[in-house]
Formats: structure tokens, sequence, C-alpha cells
């Protein structure tokens, strides 16, 4: 397995972007985010840095030769290297695409960075329009949460639809859970997650309102059913950290 952890790295600049008090604003994906990104969602998100290194094994078993893999809100391009090291030397092409420049022009930065000679073209677009086709691998990593609920079944039908028979999507999200209770344990314990990573209190509940409007959560139920609905089968959970889980779905050989 390669090191994938360039973006993530300890010299870069910390994410403090939370730290002082400061109105209600929605959370952006834009140029202060981007410089801070790779720190702010390794100390975040919980399994996030078991997760990336996964999605290149995962790329190598389900990769067809000749095929296109994409990277569905690619960041800085953690999740795209990912997946670059896992391609087969067999005529593939690999996608990342994101809606937000400063995201797209650092990861132009990292995936020149990286030592693979696999070319790696960069959209930056709407996920909801990106052009999809011929597809094996697929991955929306913490991406499908920011995505208006009411399009997330149109996207889900436009990747299953391109995608080749036996091919994989990779979904990793942020859940809800059905019981109170259970939402409630693992809340807390996300947020013990972030304590422990050195998030203030005051860091901790003011980026959670300012990601209330824009990260809609839903059931593990709610995405089976929808990921069933678009034309993939054999959904399944590989990995669950708290309220953060990573599943695949199959397109029907
Ligand atoms: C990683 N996958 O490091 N179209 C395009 N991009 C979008 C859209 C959209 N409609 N909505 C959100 N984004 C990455 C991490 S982060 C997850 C993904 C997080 C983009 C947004 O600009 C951001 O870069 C990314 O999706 C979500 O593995 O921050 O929790």
């Amino acid at each position: 397995m390669t090191d994938h952890r360039k973006p993530g790295k300890p010299a870069q600049a910390l994410d403090t972007l939370y730290a002082s008090d400061q109105p209600r604003q929605d959370f952006r994906f834009d140029a202060s985010v981007a410089r801070v990104f790779p720190d702010m969602i390794r100390r975040s998100v919980p399994g996030y840095t078991t997760i990336i290194p996964m999605i290149e094994v995962i790329t190598e078993q389900y990769m067809q030769p000749g095929s296109h893999g994409y990277d569905l809100g690619c960041s800085l391009g953690a999740s795209t290297l990912a997946m670059r090291h896992g391609m087969p030397d067999s005529g593939c092409t690999l996608v990342g695409v994101d809606n937000s420049d400063a995201m797209i022009e650092r990861c132009e930065h990292f995936i020149a960075l990286d030592d693979h000679p696999l070319p790696v073209e960069l959209r930056c677009e709407d996920i909801l329009d990106t052009a999809i086709e011929n597809a094996s691998v697929t991955t929306l990593n913490f991406t499908l949460q920011f995505v208006d609920p009411d399009r997330r079944l149109e996207l889900l039908s436009r990747i299953a639809n391109a995608t080749r028979p036996g091919g994989v999507l990779i979904l990793s999200e942020k859940i809800r859970f059905e019981s109170d209770a259970e939402q409630a344990t693992q809340t807390l314990l996300h947020h013990e997650f972030k304590r422990a990573n050195g998030y203030s209190g005051l860091e901790i509940s003011q980026k959670r309102s300012a990601l209330e409007q824009v990260l809609i959560p839903e059931t593990l139920a709610e995405h089976r059913k929808r990921l069933e609905q678009a034309g993939f089968h054999n959904v399944m959970v590989w990995y669950q950290c708290f309220n953060f889980i990573s599943m695949l779905a199959f397109k029907p050989a």
C-alpha cells in the first residue's frame, strides 16, 4: 500500500477557523477552508485516515481495464491519489471533480507532487452536472452529504447507469440514527474524538452550527434504499467509526 499522507502531513496549516467567537455563517469550501483542509478533515472525521488507504485497496480490486475511475468531491485529492495508486496499468483514466476553485487549485499541486505516472483529469464543476461514463470505480468520500437530498437519487442513478457490470461505488457518509439514544451516544463520542484531537468546546459548537444547513446526514436505511432504487445491489457497510460509515454498492454483473 502507498503512503497517501502528502495532503495530511503535520507541516500543513492548523485548523483554527472556529477558535474565536464569531457570528453564525453557513460553512463553505472557500480558500480559508482549503488552506487548512488536511488538518481539519483528519481531526474531524473519525476513520478518515483508515478509509483513504482502503480506497486504494478497493480500487485495485474492482477497477476494470479500459474503464474510468471517478472521485466526486475530490477536495485536495487524498481519495484521488488513493485511487490513482490502485489503478491497473491497462488503459484506465482517472477524473477528480470538485466545485470549489480553491480546492481544485490546491489539488492540482498535490497531484503534481505525487510520483505516480497516471494522468489525472481535474474538473472544477458541480458533480450534479459532471459527465460520467464507462466507470468501474466511483468514489463519493464524504461528498453526497453536501448534495441537496432531493437530488441525491438523480446523481446516484446517473452513476449506476454509467457503471459497468461488476463495478462499484464507494460511498462514505456521516449518518444519523433512528434511535434517539444511539444518535446521542454516537454524537457524544464524535465530539469527544474532536476534543481528543485538540478542538475546544467553542470550536466544536460553532462548526456544528455552521454545518447544520449544509451537511444533511441520513440513516443507513435511507442510503440503502436509495442506492437500490438507483440500480445498485449488494450494498454493504465495510467501515464504521461512530457516526461515520463507508459503504460499497455494486452494479449487478
Ligand atoms: C477526501 N473526498 O479528502 N459538486 C462538486 N463538489 C462538491 C459538491 C458538488 N455539488 N458539493 C460538495 N462538494 C475528499 C473529501 S469533502 C468532505 C471530501 C468534508 C465538494 C466540496 O467542495 C468539498 O471539497 C468536498 O465535496 C467534500 O477524501 O469536508 O467532510
